[in-house]
């Protein structure tokens, strides 16, 4: 081998063994910020509601939310979600530990979690790697943030959501703080300051551990924690609350909705005049009217009305042959101002395909 040859091999394997490793020094996953404290006042639940704040940052993100887009009442209706789940599975809140956070994810979450005692630094640090957020229970005291309120100093949970090699920091979402987003910690800190919560200002003493997160659903798909006879995954299938037994609120169970051919998440039993709906598989748009539904001829009619596509339910196919047919929505002639749409009878059905 000629000596030019040998050094470019060489300077090829030093190269592609270390470039890596440079590109990999510093990683953060996009993960949403939520101060814990959404309208800044230290009142409950939101004092004590660290953990869900946590829980729900994961949640925004494995939802695929990126940094900073969660609007405030978003954010709010999110952990008090969480707190009515902990609410109704617990029958209380405050200070949930590391095993209830898992459990709550597991039950009610489209994604897992589980717990990892004394996880080492690289296992930490492998968990951002391969694009899992962490949620880690702290002795709040430990981490020596001045921004801290002083009642935060004992039990107080984190997420982690990247590292930084070069300076041997993670970087975390701390909800405790208006300045939580992004915010460092050296690695030494985060792994004395670990621990799960024990009662009565112990948790200095509590088992150091970490709640690792995966939106691989292993051991929870079948699972029904709400009792309506959809697993999590048909839940997550037919967009239903994972929560509730009965997501549109109209007296049935999700399962039963399902089994028997109506939408779980749309009351149509409730719908009314001027409501707009379609079917799963047909793109047309009808109205309601008196009983009767009424086709929208075209997408220019549609826009014309001033309606809006969110506006749309989607019906079963059941509940939709139940309706009587009326006349399509379509154009009619003005002789002043040339075409109109019109909502009333006159119309001809015409369309102009547009
Ligand atoms: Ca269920
Ligand atoms: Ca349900
Ligand atoms: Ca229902």
């Amino acid at each position: 081998m000629k000596t030019s040859t040998k050094k470019y091999i060489a300077t090829f394997i030093l190269v592609s063994t270390i470039l890596p490793k440079i590109v990999l020094a510093q990683k953060n996953l996009p993960v949403p910020f939520l101060s814990q404290v959404p309208d800044g006042k230290w009142v409950e639940p939101w004092a004590n509601a660290c953990e869900e704040t946590s829980t729900a940052m994961i949640d925004f993100f494995y939802q695929g939310y990126a940094n900073n887009t969660i609007d405030i009442q978003r954010a709010k209706k999110k952990i008090l979600d969480i707190v009515y789940m902990e609410d109704i599975y617990f029958g209380w809140n405050k200070d949930t530990n590391a095993k209830q956070m898992a459990d709550i994810i597991n039950f009610y979450f489209p994604w897992e979690a589980f717990i990892v005692k004394n996880p080492t630094l690289t296992q930490l640090k492998h968990e951002i790697d391969v694009g899992h957020p962490i949620i880690l229970p702290v002795q709040g005291r430990d981490l020596h943030n001045a921004y801290y309120k002083a009642e935060l100093i004992d039990y107080h949970v984190i997420v982690i959501s990247g590292y930084d090699d070069e300076k041997k920091e993670f970087i975390t979402q701390d909800p405790a703080t208006p300045n939580g987003l992004d915010y460092h910690y050296t690695y030494d800190t985060i792994m004395t300051a670990m621990h799960d919560f024990l009662p009565n200002d112990k948790t200095y003493k509590g088992t150091k551990l970490a709640v690792f997160t995966t939106p691989n659903l292993v051991k929870t798909k079948n699972s029904d924690t709400d009792k309506d006879g959809l697993t999590k995954i048909d839940e997550i299938n037919y967009g239903t609350s994972l929560w509730s037994k009965d997501t549109d609120g109209d007296g049935y169970n999700d399962g039963q909705e399902v089994q028997n051919g109506y939408s779980p998440t749309v009351s149509e039993t409730k719908l009314k005049s001027g409501d707009l709906i379609k079917t799963a598989h047909k793109p047309d748009v009808y109205v309601l009217e008196n009983g009767k539904i009424r086709k929208i001829s075209s997408m220019t009619i549609f826009n014309m009305h001033g309606w809006d596509e969110t506006q749309i339910f989607v019906i079963s196919d059941k509940f939709f042959e139940k309706y009587i047919i009326g006349d399509v929505i379509g154009y009619v002639k003005n002789l002043y101002s040339g075409i109109v749409p019109s909502n009333w009878a006159e119309t001809t059905g015409s369309d102009s395909g547009s």
